[in-house]
């Protein structure tokens, strides 16, 4: 208090605008809403492993950040320079400087046993794991099933509590897939397969996103895990493996019509003459709950935005605008909602 009364009125409101700063920093840490990217909320057991790892690590930060700042703060109270008697000085004191090297040192060696021991276990394939090919492409993903010879985009479907092994491809740049709730993050690289597994406990979805900048629509890479009861999921598969039934009447027939003409360089639809491998397949777009690196849920009004000028609403997308027009572009949304 005596500090305080001892400062001028502009010192004194610039400690209290330090001060409320502070608080309002502090306040914000009880933030119980998080968000559905949260790494600190692990949803499987991989997830949780590497969690645990990050508990201890903050842990010892802290001791470290008290102590330091403890002995900081006394250093300078202590040895500071008062009438008649200089600052102390420690440069050169080669017993304290050793021992500053040693304990880091030591820290740090410590918490490199359990991360590579770690990093080891989770790389190992499970057994009765289910094997999922990530192929990376500005600015989607493609999944493979390749045991059931099933193709989809962005959406994820697994079984719960089933190890999923991934082995993630990329034909362009390279990206790096993340769930922040189910595991770490991997780099996608062109040439090479690199491989994660994940394990979800519960069903339900869990968002990602691509983790490195790999152009123009890097933010709008984004993707869902959604993990089914292992029953469900089967039932899911199943209806996957199917090919699209061709339609008949209406537009979706005329839309058929105009996809078949202007669409099938880049997109398959299995059963049809579309085999283009370029896009997403589309064979069961209508099943999807969002659409062009899940950035947008699947909805008539995005979808005629996106068939319209597909770069308007997602920058950098390679998708060509066919200048169809609006009746065009009706007739084809139609034909994509018959994609169940
Ligand atoms: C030159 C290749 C090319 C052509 C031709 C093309 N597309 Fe695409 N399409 C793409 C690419 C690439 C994407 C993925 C873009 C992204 O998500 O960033 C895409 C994405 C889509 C998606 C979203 C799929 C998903 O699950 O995310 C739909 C729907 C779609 N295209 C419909 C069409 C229609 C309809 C036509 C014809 C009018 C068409 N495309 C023509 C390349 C093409
Ligand atoms: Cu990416």
């Amino acid at each position: 208090m005596e500090l305080f009364r001892g400062l001028k009125a502009r010192g004194r409101r610039f400690l209290l605008g330090v001060l409320a700063a502070s608080f309002a920093l502090f306040g914000s840490a009880c933030e119980t809403n998080v968000g559905p990217q949260d790494f600190l909320t692990p949803e499987g057991p991989v997830a949780r492993r590497a969690d645990g790892l990050w508990d201890v690590t903050f842990a010892i930060a802290v001791v470290i950040f008290v102590v330091v700042e403890a002995v900081l703060v006394f250093t300078l109270v202590k040895f500071r320079r008062r009438p008649g008697r200089e600052a102390a000085q420690f440069h050169g004191n080669t017993k304290l400087e050793v021992i500053l090297t040693l304990i880091p040192t030591l820290i740090l060696a410590g918490l490199a046993v359990p991360t590579v021991k770690a990093i080891a276990d989770l790389s190992k394939k499970s057994e009765g794991a289910l094997d999922v090919t990530v192929t990376a492409k500005q600015f989607w993903w493609e999944y493979k099933y390749p045991d059931a010879g099933v193709v989809t985009a962005n959406e994820m479907h697994v079984p719960t509590r089933t190890p999923i092994f991934l082995s993630l491809e990329s034909t362009d740049v390279i990206h790096s897939f993340w769930i922040p709730d189910l595991t770490g993050t991997q780099d996608v690289i062109p040439g090479r397969t690199n491989n994660m597994q994940f394990i979800a406990d519960e069903p339900g979805t869990y968002w990602g996103q691509c983790k490195e900048y790999c152009g123009l629509s890097h933010a709008n890479m984004r993707l869902r895990v959604i993990a089914h009861e292992p029953a469900e999921f089967e039932r899911w598969l199943q209806d996957q493996s199917q090919p699209a039934a061709n339609a008949t009447s209406g537009a979706a027939a005329e839309g058929q019509q105009i996809f078949l003409q202007t669409c099938v360089n880049c997109h398959a639809v299995q059963g049809t003459e579309a085999k283009g491998t370029i896009g997403p397949d589309l064979t069961h777009f209508a099943s999807r709950e969002t659409f062009a690196g899940a950035t947008f849920a699947n909805t008539t009004e995005n979808l005629r935005k996106w068939v319209d000028h597909p770069a308007a609403i997602k920058p950098g997308a390679p998708m060509p605008d066919y200048g169809l027009s609006a009746q065009e572009i009706d007739a084809v949304v139609a034909y994509l909602q018959t994609l169940e």
